[in-house]
């Protein structure tokens, strides 16, 4: 048995769906560390140290003793498992296009060091949310409050608009 899980992603940058499972893993693991890592399919938009900050700065305050936020670059997921001693990996799923894409890597993960990975429906009220599709309509001009935390919102406003 474990008491801490990992919860990975680029956080490109974090949306209230991120923060929802977030914080579920806190009521199943006793510990949870968000990691923030590489995905070699895409291209960054928010730099790392950013995107740590308004993970920080999003969490609910209670939570800080038990939430730990850190970027490990260029690092296989199941190594930072095996630094963190952590024997779980926490996701999310908006639906069967997430679970296509998640299977194999959760199946990989566990072929390399045996690690599970747990996943967590997603909020039907946030199936819509993802980072890219937050930034794309941002970015030609529509309005994302409450897909996102306030401080997502001021990040946004640094990005070029259409
Ligand atoms: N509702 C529920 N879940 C959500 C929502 C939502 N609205 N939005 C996002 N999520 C979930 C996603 O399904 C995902 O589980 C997680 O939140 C993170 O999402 P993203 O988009 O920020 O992160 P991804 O999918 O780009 O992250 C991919 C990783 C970085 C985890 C992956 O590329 C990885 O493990 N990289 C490290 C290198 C490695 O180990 N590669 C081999 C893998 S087998």
């Amino acid at each position: 048995p474990t008491r801490r899980c990992v919860c990975p992603g680029s956080f490109d940058p974090v949306t209230n769906g991120h923060l929802d499972v977030v914080e579920r893993a806190t009521t199943i693991f006793e510990e949870v560390v968000v990691a923030v890592l590489h995905n070699p399919a895409k291209q960054g938009t928010f730099p790392v140290e950013q995107r740590l900050e308004l993970i920080r700065g999003s969490l609910p305050e209670d939570l800080a003793g038990r939430v730990r936020v850190e970027a490990f670059a260029d690092r296989l997921l199941v190594d930072v498992c095996l630094e963190v001693d952590a024997g779980a990996v926490v996701k999310g799923l908006r639906g069967g296009t997430d679970f296509a894409y998640e299977l194999p890597m959760a199946r990989m993960n566990r072929h390399l060091t045996g690690v599970e990975t747990v996943f967590l429906p997603g909020d039907p009220g946030l199936e819509h949310v993802s980072s890219s599709l937050v930034k794309e309509v941002h970015r030609y001009g529509g309005d994302v409050t409450g897909l996102v935390p306030a401080q997502v919102l001021e990040a946004l406003r640094s990005l070029d608009r259409v």
